[in-house]
C-alpha cells in the first residue's frame, strides 16, 4: 500500500562531497524534484569530516574543483598547490552558496534504508529522523572513503586519555602542547598528522604495522599571475586533464623505465624527487606493471628516506619492503621523514613489537605499555563499497547491496548495479576511483546518468537496470585489467585487505579515466543496449 506521509520525488540524492553536489545542480537544471540527504551538518564530505591537523589534497587544488561552471572556475581563486582542509571546505560552501545547493539538502540526516518498490517502481528512502520519501531515482553520491573503521584491537573503549579519529575531528582546535599522544596508522592521513602534530606534542609515539612510501609535495603558494594564467585557460586544462590516465594535471610519459640508460634513469629521478608531487611516477611509463622498473624506483626512495632520517633503526623501520610502490596510495609529504628527527618522536614497530591492547591509560605492547594523554586513530575506512553495504539498500527480490556483494562488489561501470533499477552510483566500485581525480569521475558520472534519465524521458521509459550479462562483461574487463597490474599485490583498501572477512579483489578500473569516459561514453552512445527498461504505461497506479 502506498504510504500516504511519504514525500512523492523525482530524485533523492544521498551525499553532500562532490558527487552529491554535483548531482543536486545538474538535476536541478534538468527540471526535476530532488531531495538531498548528508549524514554530516553541512557540505563538503571527506572534507567536512577530515578536520585533523595537517589534512590536505595530494592532487593540484587547480585542478581539484569542478568544471561544469565557468564562473565558478573565474570567481575562486586557489592559494597553495595543494590546499588544506580549511580551503577545500570553504571552496565547496563556495559552490553550494553561489548555485543555492543548500536548501534542496537535509543536514544531519542519515538514511538508514533505502527500499525498491517494485509495484509501484519508485525507491523508498528512510531518514534515521522517521522520514520516508519516494523518488524515482535514487543516486547514491556516498563516496569511496566514507566510512571510517577503527582497529580491530581489543580494549579500545577502555582508554580514558582523549580518543580522536581523523575521520570525526572535532571542530575545535586540540591542543598537542606538552602531551603525550599516539597515532596508530602510517597511511596518507597518518603520515599528515604526523608531520603536524609531531613539532607539536611533548612526546609522540607512532604505532607503525606497514611503512608507506611517501614522495616530497613541494606545496607552494600558488602566484597571482600563475592563477590568472590558469583561469585564462581552463577549458584547455581541463581537456588535458580528461585525456590523463588520472584524470588530471599530472606529468605522463610514454619512456619505459630500462629504455634508458642507468645514469639517466637516476638524473630522472632526482630531478623528479625535486619537483615533488607525484611527478616520480608519471616520469616512467611502466611502473604500475613492470616489477622489476618498480622495485628500481622503490629502492631509490628507500634511499632518500636513509638520508633523511638520522637514526639508522628509525629509517630502516620507515623503508617499505614487501610490496610495490604506488601498490598502496602513494603519500606526499612536507616533513614527515623529518619529524622522525625530533628527540620526543619515536617510531614504535608493531610487526616486530605488536599491540596487544589499548588499556585505560594507553597502548600496551607485547613489550609494555606506553602511556598517554591522547590517542589519535588513522586506520583508514572500509573503502568503495563501505558506504551501500553500511545500511539497507534493497533492489529487486529483497536482494540488499550487502548480499550481493558479499563475494565482490559486481556494478557496471561503477554506475550501475544489476537487479537494482533506477539506482545509480556516482564514483562506485569498479570505475576509476582512488586512481583518478574524484572530482572529473564525479563530473562523468552525474552527466551518464543524466543522458540516461533525459533519453527515459524522450522514450517513455520508467526503469532502467543493467543485464546480469553486461554487467559480468564489465567485471572481466576490470579483472583482465587487475590482473596486469602490480595494484594487487599490496594490503590496501584497494583490494578489500584492510576489512576483515570483507571480499577480496581489486574493485577498480585500472584502464585510466580517458578509457573508462570512453566505456561510459561509448554505452550512451549505444542507447544503453546494456540495460534492460520498462516502459512507462505499464507503469501502476500507485
Ligand atoms: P589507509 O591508507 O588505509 O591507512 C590506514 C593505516 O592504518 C595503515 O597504515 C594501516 O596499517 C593502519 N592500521 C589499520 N589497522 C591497524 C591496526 N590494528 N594496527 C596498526 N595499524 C593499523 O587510510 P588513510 O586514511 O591513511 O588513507 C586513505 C586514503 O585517503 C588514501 O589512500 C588517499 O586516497 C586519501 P596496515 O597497512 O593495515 O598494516
Amino acid at each position: 500500500a502506498a504510504n500516504t506521509t511519504a514525500r512523492r520525488l523525482d530524485v533523492v540524492i544521498v551525499g553532500a562531497g562532490f558527487g552529491g553536489l554535483c548531482a543536486v545542480h545538474k538535476f536541478r537544471e534538468m527540471g526535476l524534484d530532488i531531495q538531498a540527504f548528508e549524514a554530516g551538518g553541512d557540505v563538503g564530505g571527506v572534507w567536512y569530516w577530515n578536520r585533523y591537523p595537517g589534512a590536505r589534497v595530494d592532487l593540484p587544488s587547480i585542478d581539484y574543483c569542478f568544471s561544469f561552471s565557468p564562473e565558478i572556475e573565474q570567481e575562486w581563486t586557489w592559494s597553495e598547490e595543494f590546499a588544506a582542509q580549511p580551503e577545500l571546505l570553504a571552496y565547496m560552501n563556495f559552490v553550494a552558496d553561489r548555485l543555492d545547493l543548500r536548501k534542496h539538502y537535509k543536514f544531519n540526516t542519515r538514511v538508514s534504508r533505502a527500499i525498491w518498490d517494485e509495484q509501484r517502481r519508485l525507491w523508498q528512502v528512510f531518514t534515521e529522523n522517521g522520514e520516508v520519501y519516494e523518488a524515482t531515482y535514487c543516486i547514491m553520491a556516498t563516496g569511496p572513503l566514507s566510512v571510517p573503521r577503527d582497529p580491530d584491537i581489543p580494549g579500545l573503549s577502555h582508554f580514558k586519555g582523549t580518543l580522536l579519529r581523523a575521520a570525526r575531528w572535532p571542530h575545535e582546535p586540540v591542543d598537542f602542547t606538552g602531551k603525550r599522544v599516539g597515532v596508530i596508522g602510517t597511511g596518507s592521513t597518518g603520515i599528515q598528522i604526523v608531520q603536524e602534530v609531531g613539532p607539536e606534542a611533548g612526546e609522540l609515539f607512532v604505532f607503525q604495522r606497514t611503512p608507506s612510501f611517501s614522495m616530497p609535495m613541494r606545496n607552494q603558494k600558488l602566484e597571482p599571475d600563475y592563477v590568472a594564467e590558469v583561469k585564462r585557460h581552463y577549458p584547455g586544462l581541463r581537456a588535458a586533464a580528461l585525456n590523463s590516465a588520472v584524470g588530471g594535471l599530472r606529468p605522463q610519459s610514454t619512456r619505459a623505465f630500462f629504455s634508458v640508460t642507468p645514469a639517466q634513469r637516476r638524473a630522472l629521478l632526482e630531478d623528479a624527487w625535486k619537483q615533488g608531487g607525484l611527478t616520480i611516477l608519471g616520469t616512467f611509463s611502466d611502473l604500475l606493471t613492470n616489477p622489476e622498473a618498480n622495485e628500481h624506483v622503490a629502492e631509490f626512495l628507500r634511499e632518500k628516506i636513509g638520508e633523511i632520517v638520522e637514526d639508522k633503526a628509525t629509517a630502516e623501520k620507515l623503508k617499505p619492503r614487501g610490496y610495490p610502490v604506488f601498490a598502496r596510495r602513494p603519500c606526499l609529504d612536507s616533513s614527515y621523514y623529518e619529524t622522525y628527527n625530533l628527540p620526543h618522536v619515536h617510531l614504535l614497530d608493531c610487526v616486530e613489537d605488536p599491540i596487544e591492547e589499548i588499556t585505560e591509560k594507553g597502548v600496551r605492547l607485547r613489550s609494555g605499555e606506553v602511556e598517554l594523554d591522547m590517542l589519535i586513530l588513522a586506520t583508514g575506512y572500509d573503502g568503495l563499497t563501505g558506504a551501500l553495504t553500511a545500511f539497507d539498500v534493497v533492489g529487486r527480490n529483497g536482494l540488499s547491496v550487502r548480499d550481493k556483494w558479499r563475494d565482490g562488489a559486481h556494478s557496471y561501470l561503477g554506475l550501475l548495479i544489476a537487479g537494482f533499477p533506477n539506482l545509480f552510483m556516482t564514483t562506485g566500485p569498479n570505475g576509476p576511483a582512488a586512481l583518478a581525480n574524484i572530482v572529473r569521475i564525479s563530473e562523468n558520472d552525474v552527466n551518464w546518468i543524466a543522458s540516461a534519465m533525459n533519453f527515459m524521458e524522450k522514450h517513455g521509459l520508467a526503469t532502467i537496470e543493467v543485464t546480469q550479462e553486461a554487467e559480468g562483461r564489465w567485471m572481466d574487463i576490470v579483472y583482465d585489467l587487475a590482473q596486469r597490474s602490480l595494484l594487487t599485490k599490496a594490503k590496501t583498501w584497494y583490494v578489500g585487505a584492510n576489512v576483515a572477512g570483507k571480499a577480496q579483489g581489486l574493485s577498480l578500473f585500472t584502464g585510466g579515466f580517458p578509457k573508462y569516459a570512453e566505456y561510459c561514453a561509448a554505452a550512451a552512445r549505444a542507447n544503453y543496449q546494456d540495460c534492460t527498461f520498462e516502459p512507462l504505461e505499464k507503469q501502476a497506479v500507485a
